[in-house]
């Protein structure tokens, strides 16, 4: 299945096969990984307030990811003029997903923060295909034992509310909580825009709790170096991706979908150059919800800007 041999064995197109992540292989053993990057699906969409279908997330991901694996022996970049996941080196493993229970958030998040622990352990990288943004707080837990981390998040909402009818893990709530951890050190928030999951006392609190709030336009008029300025140099940074904060011309598919988003390169741009700003040591990427993508954009999407972020986190980490 991994067989990248370019005239011999398989040709191993990217419609044969089976669909795991980036046709990488897949690894049950999550005791034995030996990687570093480790892929986990979190397939879990309880914590919505609008329209579910994220639990059909990561299969979807994995599925359109395997239009990126041609078997050239890796991604080349003809503008950076860099071959990127060179297939000779990079050690990718899948580990399938967390086990989901329904109606029971409490134990798919333990599950899921379980699945993230076992990662860290094996001194890889995690990278968690959502889900809602709720995936996000059992991910953030996982780090409880690691360095601190500076959270780094492209969404087009806050996701800052504290609590709300006794809810406070759904997928209006991660930001507030990583923002509570001790070892989560800061907060750029960016892309926001809208009507949003969080009202205005949430963004007054994301601020006092240390967090730079930047819209989409905000972010134009800086570019992409002005804001990569505004984020701490040198860190060990977590990167959460809600697919909403790209424009839903691009990715509709999704449960919240609201104008005025990302392109694809300001995201991926942005992404590059955290790769060079600091250390990137863990990903998640949510709220990809299938069922309202009719071309496969958003998935292609998801799984386009996933590769291309990883290729660029282990080329440039030190
Ligand atoms: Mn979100």
């Amino acid at each position: 299945m991994s067989s990248h041999g370019y005239e011999t064995g398989r040709l191993n197109l990217p419609f044969v096969g089976i669909a795991t992540f980036g046709k990488y292989p897949y690894q049950q053993d999550w005791d034995a990984i030996e990687a570093d990057v480790a892929v986990l699906g979190a397939p879990f969409d309880f914590g919505t307030q609008f329209r579910p279908g994220a639990r059909f997330g990561p299969r979807s991901i994995r599925e359109a990811s395997t239009l990126f694996s041609f078997g050239h022996g890796g991604a080349y970049d003809h503008e950076d003029d860099i071959t990127y996941l060179p297939s000779e080196t990079t050690r990718i493993v899948d580990l399938g997903d967390a086990d989901i229970i329904h109606t029971d958030t409490e134990q798919s998040h333990a599950n899921i923060e379980f699945g993230v622990r076992k990662i860290l352990a094996a001194g890889a990288i995690p990278v968690v295909l959502g889900g809602d943004h709720s995936v996000n707080i059992p991910c953030i837990n996982a780090f409880s034992d690691e360095e601190p981390v500076h959270l780094v998040q492209i969404d087009a909402h806050l996701d800052f509310v504290d609590e709300r009818h006794g809810v406070r893990s759904g997928h209006g709530n991660p930001m507030r909580r990583a923002a509570e951890k001790p070892y989560v050190s800061g907060l750029s928030q960016i892309g926001i825009r809208n009507v949003s999951s969080t009202a205005r006392e949430g963004y007054e609190d994301a601020r006092s709790m240390g967090s730079d709030i930047l819209s989409v336009r905000q972010f134009r008029k800086l570019g992409v170096e002005g804001v990569l300025e505004r984020i701490p140099a040198g860190k060990r940074y977590y990167v959460t991706i809600d697919i909403d904060g790209f424009d839903p011309s691009i990715a509709p598919g999704t449960g919240t979908p609201s104008h005025g988003g990302f392109t694809y390169y300001e995201g991926l741009e942005l992404l590059d150059g955290l790769t060079k700003r600091g250390a990137v040591v863990g990903v998640d990427l949510v709220e990809v919800a299938p069922d309202y993508d009719h071309s496969g954009s958003t998935t292609t999407l998801a799984a386009q800007l996933l590769l291309n972020f990883i290729g660029r986190i282990l080329h440039h980490r030190k």
